[in-house]
């Protein structure tokens, strides 16, 4: 019997990057998966994939995180059958915008901390009751190194994240005494659409972030998501920062020229 059987796994922003990357790990471990994002046709695309490569047994919801009625009407539209949810990956998030605190744009500081805070909030809310009453459950947040150091131009979006690393943190105290448990996955630089999401669109500059340097593929975080989600149940690794060898600090990346 594969690790995951019978298990029901939802991943917010299962659309790209690390998301997409979970929805394979867990896919190929056997899990049932709930798969969010916005993009409904990216979802339609991975859910026919995971379905011949694994027969996963893949269920979509299509929804914005930020938007806590459709966060509220999504999880209520939910079949009895995949309402008893055992892990809860808080993926969805982004960042907007490289720019000093004092020249930064309003709407990309409230659409970072409406999707990254706000949002992780509403899906925490809703669905850790039903782990606490049925005795089991994991929520993972994707937390950052952003969440540990702060840097130059990066205010907002390393606020967003070393709110996640409090909630986490937070969480897990108050699921004392329960048998749910609570990890941040802190990753440093990623390679996804990260980059092109934080500069509108601007493919040059999202691809200088990763030039002549070696840095995370989706996959590697994946993995590390997928072995805090199959500890025994007595395990919690709380949170794991996870930095390609070619990083030591936010700031601090070495390139080969
Ligand atoms: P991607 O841009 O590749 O993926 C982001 C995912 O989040 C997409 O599936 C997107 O789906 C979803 N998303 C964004 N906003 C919303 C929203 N309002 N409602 C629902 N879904 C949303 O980036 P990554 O995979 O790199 O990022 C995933 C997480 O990892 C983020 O929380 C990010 O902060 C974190 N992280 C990333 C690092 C990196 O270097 N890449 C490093 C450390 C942490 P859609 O647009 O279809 O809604
Ligand atoms: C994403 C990593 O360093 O670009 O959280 O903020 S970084």
């Amino acid at each position: 019997m594969s690790t995951f059987s019978d298990r029901t796994v939802l991943i917010t922003g299962a659309s790209s990057g690390i998301g997409e990357a979970c929805a394979f790990a867990f896919a190929e471990a056997g899990a049932r998966l709930i798969l969010t994002a916005r993009r409904s046709q990216r979802l339609e695309a991975l859910k026919t994939q995971l379905e011949q490569q694994f027969q996963a047994k893949v269920l979509l919801l299509i929804f914005d995180v930020s938007d806590r009625a459709a966060v509220t009407a999504a999880l209520e539209s939910l079949p009895l059958d995949w309402q008893s949810i055992d892990v809860l990956i808080n993926n969805a998030g982004l960042s907007r915008g490289l720019a000093k605190l004092q020249e930064g744009s309003i709407q990309d500081w409230e659409e970072m901390i409406d999707t990254n805070v706000k949002g992780l909030l509403y899906m925490t809310r809703a669905i850790v009751p039903g782990m606490v009453e049925r005795g089991h459950g994991h929520v993972i947040n994707l937390g950052s190194i952003a969440g540990h150091e702060t840097y130059p131009k990066g205010n907002v979006y390393c606020a967003t994240k070393a709110a996640v690393r409090a909630i986490s943190e937070g969480l897990k105290q108050d699921l004392l005494g329960t048998a749910v448990r609570v990890s941040s996955v802190d990753p440093g630089l990623v390679e996804t659409e990260f980059s092109q999401v934080r500069f509108h669109g601007d493919r040059d500059r999202a691809a200088a972030v990763y030039r002549d340097t070696t840095v995370l593929s989706a996959a590697d975080v994946a993995e590390v998501i997928l072995f805090c989600a199959t500890r025994p149940a007595h395990v919690n690794l709380s949170e794991v920062l996870l930095l390609p060898t070619a990083q030591s600090g936010a700031t601090l990346v070495h390139r080969t020229s």
